[in-house]
């Protein structure tokens, strides 16, 4: 898979070449090309940024150097044998960057990068691209970062562990939470390893008692757990369907209710607490 990244700071890239990002890249698995967009300016301060049309607080990107350094990266793709990439723009304003927005772009021979900063980048861009490439604007979480660079290092990550060969297990996929498929709807129960006790703790009894059946409905149960305390919002959309008659037991436990119309909803314990 090829990676161009174009932005005013190449430095803040530097963790690409570090731990399982670097690997793929040391291996040949990936290519990562990162450009300084400054060097398609063309006056003396290398001016990448101007007050907003319309007046408010910030500066925005210019159109110009966007436009000269995308037409220079697909250029060199393109003379390469690549077809068109997919333009990835990080932006709080963007559909949410999900796991199966990972599984999407892990497919893509090639991905561009257009972190901006300040106040983003002219809209006028964004339309352009889009008429000639596939562009998502994406967002990684609901806070306002300074710029898209973090963004793009998240990204990437979740990306690169996808590609075939990058993960030296391929098992470790599976049963990652929010992985299509199996536990695609739970969060992972906790994890333990040696020391067998660790001042003074224990590990659960279960773990050692060499029961497969035992700890896989442990570890569900245990899922059921951390999904109801962190993210009520995946039970309540649960499919009751793929769900046992322990699995109810245990989130009837957890204060959940089936609902008349399907799914899950939390019993009212204002009387309780
Ligand atoms: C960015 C900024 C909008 C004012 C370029 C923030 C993505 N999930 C995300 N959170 N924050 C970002 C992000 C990505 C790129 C840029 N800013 C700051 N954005 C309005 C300021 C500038």
């Amino acid at each position: 898979m090829r990676l161009d990244v174009v932005t005013i700071f190449p430095e803040y890239l530097e963790p690409l070449n570090v731990s399982l990002v670097g690997k793929a890249r040391t291996r040949g698995q990936l290519d990562v090309r990162v450009h300084d967009l400054r060097s398609w300016t063309h006056d003396r301060h290398n001016t990448v940024d101007d007050t907003p049309y319309g007046g408010g607080p910030g500066m925005v990107m210019k159109p110009e150097p966007w436009g000269e350094a995308l037409d220079s990266v697909l250029a060199s793709g393109e003379a390469e044998g690549l077809a068109a990439p997919v333009l990835v723009v990080p932006t709080p304003s963007g559909r949410p960057f999900t796991q199966e927005l990972a599984v999407e772009l892990a497919e893509r021979p090639w991905l561009v990068f257009a972190p901006a900063r300040y106040e983003g980048i002219d809209r006028r861009v964004i339309e352009e691209y889009g008429e000639r490439l596939e562009v998502h604007e994406v967002s990684i979480g609901d806070y306002v970062l300074a710029g898209g660079e973090a963004a793009v290092l998240v990204i990437t990550e979740a990306v690169a562990r996808l590609l075939p060969g990058v993960l030296g297990n391929a098992e470790s996929h599976r049963d990652d939470s929010f992985a299509p498929g199996a536990m695609a709807d739970l969060l992972e129960g906790p994890v333990y390893t040696k020391p067998p006790e660790w001042r003074g703790r224990d590990i659960p009894e279960v773990l050692v008692s060499g029961h497969h059946g035992k700890i896989a409905r442990w570890r569900r149960d245990e899922a059921f757990r951390r999904t109801s305390a962190n993210r009520p919002d995946l039970i309540e959309r649960c499919d009751p369907a793929a769900l046992d008659k322990h699995d109810r037991k245990t989130l009837a436990e957890l204060g959940w209710e089936e609902l008349p119309g399907g799914g899950f909803g939390r019993r009212d314990r204002a009387v309780e607490e």
